[in-house]
């Protein structure tokens, strides 16, 4: 007998839409709230992948459970729908944006729903709708009443093929991230956010949050901090002075050259003694066309130009030394002008080896560590009154010495830049700034917002560049909101990361229109306590929204530091043959399909059941088709005799072991979900079912506690079983989490003999039911039996459950 999970799974959804079961109370509700997040899904037309039904699930699970235990939880959902796919889709399929946004929306929604996700549906946010967009554009106001958000006339990204400026971010191994084409540099007025200005802060306070170690990691090298010195070298037979950043003070003794970047501004103001001035220009040219990855590959040849006619002056020996233009100093980064020390650095090793520098050695490595360059820390030689001090003390001494003589002074870099906000597209959220030729740039007034996207005829990319919001005249023309004298609107448009830096904050209250959220439902529900999203986030969303959050707490409008408790990541799902799921490849699986085939149920178990949530994992219809054996397994238990009696008492009718088995579920699911063991919270639920199967009678105590366990994660059968065959009256996912006694739960455990080539080497305490991968594992670290492998290879691996391990070597 199987069931039909079509009727059930439809029943339930229509049912609980209308009790709005999932819907978060407000701030007045006494129980403890929990804050449970999402990525929001780009409303693609290529719908919802089976990539969100994990991470989706995985929270969903979470939300549920977290409602079992009584607290009043926010699981919010939205669309991140301005940017360039939809916009690139409207140009191709000729149809407005708006309308394949809206389109592709209402077929997310339906997927999403068809999942039985439960989510707040109340609250739902859509970043191209003009009441969300209104706040966007109002707190970019904010950062430009700040002087946060600022013009500049910079050296950019530019995708040839997209027409668009691209954020450092969005350059993925020199090329544009969306369609790989090699990024150019262009010159363009853009609107700047000063993130630089939180580098520090978003640095420290990773220390107050729980975030997945990888995930801090990354962001602490995007952030980059470098502690160091400027050095100012003279410029010999004039009055500049070449300023270099140097994390190695200590190796100014062994510096025998200086390079500035091609871009460099002092090259053009020394041309005038520059006696090889057609060679210099030319590198320059040259050097503008390569991406900044390319320049500093570590494994590209090294080219650079000696400036003829000039040289420098090393400030603690008054050396005389030759300045060169290479491109492998980069004009963006420190003062873009170093010391070079071929000896001590193997860039400038490179370098030096190739024009004939001189590499002086001025660095001791311990216990005669000889390099040809060595790198590390050391004890310093050829370095004057200096000699014999550590690395670490040197640097301190000189930087001191440097600010005496008034030849530099401590500094501290990071590699984080200021974000490039402008776009020149049309789907995106217009930036509200007026360009007046009396008063500049002005804000609108916000009683002016939104300032909505006109509607345009064509949204092709220019090829000057401009956005196509400048064709359009009687939009762009317009009164100055300051002096009243004619003006032109800012036609360039927000990128699609403004609308997810706030995103969460508008769940709190989706619907104010006289704040982007009211501050006492701020301070009850923020922070969000868990959110889940890609690792390809951390750098780009993730550090975006912690630095737009801490403006706004600056600007006490969101009552915390950090957005975000805790970070965690899932992995991907791959396609059946192992590698990343794409439409070329054709390896894409289409949630809807396995919806309508075995359910949402036997979706949902089955992507938490496919591996460890954190880890990468292929697809497999044969899996799916075994979880959906499982559900069937647990539909048959209701044909069995469900008794009922009121204790615990009446398992005594089945058997003890039973029991015992109730707690041990109730344990094991209960911290795996807190744990993210979802997989394994699975597992230990078709042990339950394996053994319940084999009963003729099953006790309601002991039944109803094991649906419970699986309501989060089979929401539509659970609920069937409850109310119908149970006859419960009100829904399951109001029921409480089931509680166990530790002593029942109590693992058994065994003495698990280790043996190599079948003698016995070690034993360990186990648990009774360990399973093959973690007993190999234990066996192997046991130390003993490290020793008596002695680094030899493991041919074969036996393990016989409950008993034994053996190693053939
Ligand atoms: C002299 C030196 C000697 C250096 C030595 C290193 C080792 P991080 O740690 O990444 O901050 N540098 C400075 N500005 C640069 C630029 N615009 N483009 C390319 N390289 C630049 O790196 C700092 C080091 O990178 C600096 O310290 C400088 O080289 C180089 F034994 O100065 B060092
Ligand atoms: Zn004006």
């Amino acid at each position: 007998m199987s069931f039909n999970h079509k009727d059930i799974e439809a029943k339930w959804q229509k049912h609980w839409e209308k009790q709005k079961l999932y819907n978060a109370k407000d701030a007045d509700e006494p129980k403890e709230k929990f804050y449970v997040l999402v990525e929001f899904p780009y409303p693609s037309g290529d719908g919802l992948h089976v990539g969100h039904c994990r991470s989706y699930t995985a929270l969903d699970i979470v939300a549920r459970k977290a409602r079992m235990d009584g607290k009043n939880v926010l699981f919010p959902i939205g669309f991140d729908a301005f940017g360039l796919p939809t916009e690139n889709y409207a140009i191709k399929n000729k149809i407005h944006p708006r309308e394949a946004t809206d389109k592709n929306i209402a077929n997310f929604t339906r997927q999403l729903k068809s999942v039985g996700f439960s989510f707040d549906w109340s609250r739902v946010v859509d970043t191209t709708d003009t009441n969300y967009y209104k706040w966007t554009q109002w707190i970019f106001l904010q950062f430009f009443k700040k002087g946060l958000a600022y013009q500049a006339d910079i050296a950019i990204n530019w995708c040839p093929s997209c027409k668009i400026g691209l954020a450092n971010e969005e350059v993925v191994n020199g090329g544009c991230e969306r369609c790989g084409t090699t990024a150019e540099r262009r010159q363009k007025k853009q609107w700047m956010l000063a993130i630089t200005k939180y580098a520090q802060r978003l640095l420290d306070d990773l220390d107050t949050v729980d975030y997945l170690p990888r995930i801090k990691i990354q962001q602490q090298n995007w952030i980059g901090r470098s502690e160091g010195a400027e050095v100012d070298f003279d410029v010999t037979g004039s009055e500049k002075k070449i300023r270099v950043f140097t994390t190695r003070p200590d190796t100014l003794f062994g510096c025998t050259y200086t390079v500035l970047s091609p871009e460099h501004s002092l090259i053009e103001e020394l041309k005038p003694k520059i006696q090889n001035w057609d060679e210099v220009e030319k590198y320059i040219s040259d050097a503008a066309k390569k991406s900044d990855l390319e320049r500093t590959e570590l494994a590209k040849e090294k080219t650079g130009v000696k400036l003829k006619g000039v040289s420098a002056i090393n400030p603690v020996n008054n050396e005389e030394i030759p300045i060169f233009i290479a491109d492998y100093v980069l004009a963006s980064y420190g003062t873009g002008a170093i010391m070079a020390v071929p000896a001590h650095d193997e860039r400038d090793y490179e370098f030096a080896e190739k024009f004939g520098i001189e590499i002086r050695k001025v660095v001791q490595a311990p216990e005669g560590n000889e390099d040809k360059c060595f790198t590390g820390d050391g004890t310093a030689f050829n370095s004057g009154e200096f000699d014999g001090l550590s690395t670490p003390k040197f640097k301190k001494k000189i930087t001191e010495w440097l600010e005496k003589e008034k030849a530099g002074k401590g500094t501290v870099n990071f590699k984080l830049r200021d974000w490039v906000f402008s776009r020149q597209r049309y789907w995106g959220e217009p930036i509200p700034i007026v360009h007046c030729e009396k008063c500049g740039a002005v804000s609108l007034e916000e009683k002016d917002l939104p300032l909505t996207l006109p509607h345009v005829e064509s949204y092709e990319p220019t090829d000057t560049g401009d956005s196509p919001l400048a064709a359009i005249e009687d939009w762009v023309n317009c009164e100055c909101p300051k002096c009243g004298e004619p003006a032109k609107r800012e036609t360039d448009t927000m990128p699609n990361w403004a609308g997810s830096s706030w995103y969460f904050l508008r769940y709190v209250d989706p619907q104010n229109n006289e704040a982007f959220a009211d501050s006492e439902k701020l301070k009850y529900w923020t922070p969000v306590d868990l959110y889940n999203g890609g690792m390809e986030h951390t750098v780009l969303h993730l550090l975006y929204s912690r630095f737009w959050h801490k403006f706004l707490f600056d600007e006490k409008l969101v009552p915390t530091t950090e957005p975000y408790k805790k970070r965690i990541s899932h992995g991907m799902i791959l396609g059946p043959d192992g590698e990343k799921m794409s439409k070329s490849r054709g390896n894409v699986v289409n949630p809807d399909e396995i919806v309508e085939k075995f359910g949402a149920d036997t979706l949902r178990v089955y992507e938490m059941f496919i591996g460890p949530f954190d880890q990468a994992a292929p697809w497999s219809e044969q899996g799916v088709v075994g979880v959906r054996k499982f559900l069937e397994k647990v539909w048959r238990l209701t044909e069995k005799e469900i008794f009922q009696c009121t204790d615990d008492k009446c398992y005594i009718k089945v058997s003890r072991e039973f029991k015992s088995l109730v707690h041990k579920t109730v344990k094991k699911v209960t911290e795996d979900i807190e744990n993210r063991r979802f997989n394994t919270a699975v597992s230990q639920l078709m042990i339950f079912v394996n053994e319940a199967s084999k009963l003729k009678q099953i006790p309601q105590v002991g039944f109803e506690k094991f649906l419970t366990l699986l309501a989060p994660f089979v929401p539509h059968l659970a609920e069937e079983i409850w109310q119908e065959k149970l006859g419960k009256e009100s829904s399951i996912h109001l029921a409480t989490w089931p509680e166990y006694d530790p002593e029942l739960a109590k693992d058994e455990k065994i003495e698990l003999v280790i043996q190599i080539n079948g003698k016995v080497r070690n034993t360990i305490k186990v648990s009774a039911d360990i399973a093959k991968d973690e007993a190999l594992k234990l066996a192997k670290e046991s130390e003993k039996i490290q020793k008596w492998l002695g680094g030899n290879e493991i041919k074969k691996e036996i393990f016989v459950p409950g008993k034994l391990v053996n190693f053939v070597v």
